[in-house]
């Protein structure tokens, strides 16, 4: 097949999914072309046959920002007159669903041949700018027009349906995020002093400083009984100065450590004895998933599509969204009980393997278009 992906250039998230995705159907030999406004992390490692298109478009002084969007459409467009795509799949609703479409409608008006857009629905398109006023009307266009929409859990599945009335939730099936288990896998076990790890963009829905007050108090329990810790900070956003400030007021300059961004996550996530997940909102958890495959347990909060990724009391813990006590509590025991943290770790791994194997679930994408080249599939 002939294969075009739209997406965000980030660092984590549906820039990775899109970029791993790309990569995983270039291997099993469609023809792929990415689009993005700028090089997607994960594939400026090595994009192997995948063709990359960053299109930035031109500045001009009537325009308040340069129109990114306008020059990637513009770019499918061109690509697709001269080679032809068979599917294009827009990652993330805003503003990716919106620009295929506009792209399948100005290749009909051209005469040129049929292009089917598929949508994966990520997170906080739906639930937080794709619901906003100022873009709802757009995102739940984007959704009905779309031929396919797929959502990366049950929980973002149903919340589309209940934030948009009038889409249903049967139109939507449900594609998990995957994980590369040769990449990802457990390491050595480090015998240093028990550590939590965290990665994410920083963006507030992640409350990297509400997860330094969960760790400021478990290590206050630990240290009263002659044990230490440290929380290992990795990725930056814009709640970064925050933390750290919380961090230096809690005096915990010593066991909080600010790594910032970082490449080579596997090293990172399987010595520690915990991965925190402290978010308000997540569809899925992708960094809790690459942490699971290498063999750590998570210790998260019971938000959104989370609970499907992580099984609570068996590949890690889980507690309601406001409970700081509850989540310092679990902190405690895993980095105080190594022996059942790593049990909790090889469970991790266990279901990461049975539930998310990246070449399982690319084989479910590649299903999907096919039944659309057929033409027995619509959203
Ligand atoms: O929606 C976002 O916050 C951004 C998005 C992204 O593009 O980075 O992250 C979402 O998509 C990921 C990949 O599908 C999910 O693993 C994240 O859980 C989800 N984030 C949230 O729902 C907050």
């Amino acid at each position: 097949m002939r294969i075009g992906i739209l997406c965000h250039p980030t660092y984590g998230g549906s820039g990775v999914v899109a970029s791993e995705l790309a990569l995983s159907l270039a291997e099993n030999q469609h023809r792929v072309h990415l689009f993005s406004h700028d090089m997607p992390p994960r594939l400026a490692r090595a994009p192997g046959p995948v063709e990359v298109h960053v299109a930035q478009g031109s500045p001009y002084p009537l325009f308040h920002s340069t129109p990114h969007d306008l020059a990637i459409m513009s770019r499918i467009l061109d690509l697709h007159r001269s080679e032809g795509l068979d599917v294009l799949h827009a990652h993330y609703a805003i503003p990716h669903a919106v620009s295929a479409l506009q792209v399948r409608s100005a290749a009909a008006q051209a005469g040129l041949e049929p292009l089917r857009v598929v949508t994966t629905l990520h997170g906080t398109d739906i639930t937080l700018v794709g619901n906003d006023p100022s873009y709802a009307p757009l995102t739940r266009y984007a959704i009905a027009a779309s031929d396919a929409v797929t959502a990366v859990s049950e929980d973002l599945k149903e919340r589309t349906a209940a934030n948009f009335h009038g889409v249903p939730a049967c139109g939507i099936e449900v594609i998990p995020n995957f994980v590369d288990l040769e990449e990802f896998r457990p390491g050595a076990s480090d015998s240093g002093r028990p550590s939590a790890v965290h990665v994410s963009n920083f963006r507030r829905v992640k409350r990297v400083p509400w997860l330094v007050e969960a760790f400021a108090l478990a290590l206050e329990d630990l240290s009263s009984r002659g044990l230490d810790a440290e929380l290992v900070l990795v990725g930056d956003g814009p709640q970064h100065g925050e933390a750290r400030r919380i961090a230096q007021q809690r005096g915990l300059e010593d066991h909080v450590k600010f790594l910032g961004l970082r490449d080579a996550l596997p090293d990172l996530l399987s010595p520690a004895d915990a991965f925190c997940v402290a978010s308000t909102e997540e569809s899925f958890g992708l960094s809790a998933l690459e942490a699971m495959a290498c063999g750590t347990a998570v210790v998260g909060t019971s938000v959104g599509g989370l609970p499907e990724v992580v099984e609570d009391g068996v590949s890690g813990l889980l507690c309601p969204v406001d409970d700081l006590e509850g989540f310092a509590r679990h902190l405690v025991s895993t980095l105080e009980d190594r022996e059942r943290s790593a049990a909790m770790g090889a469970a991790a791994r266990e279901r990461a393997t049975r539930l998310f194997d990246r070449r399982q679930v690319v084989e479910q994408y590649e299903g999907l278009y096919q039944r659309l080249l057929q033409g027995n599939d619509s959203a």
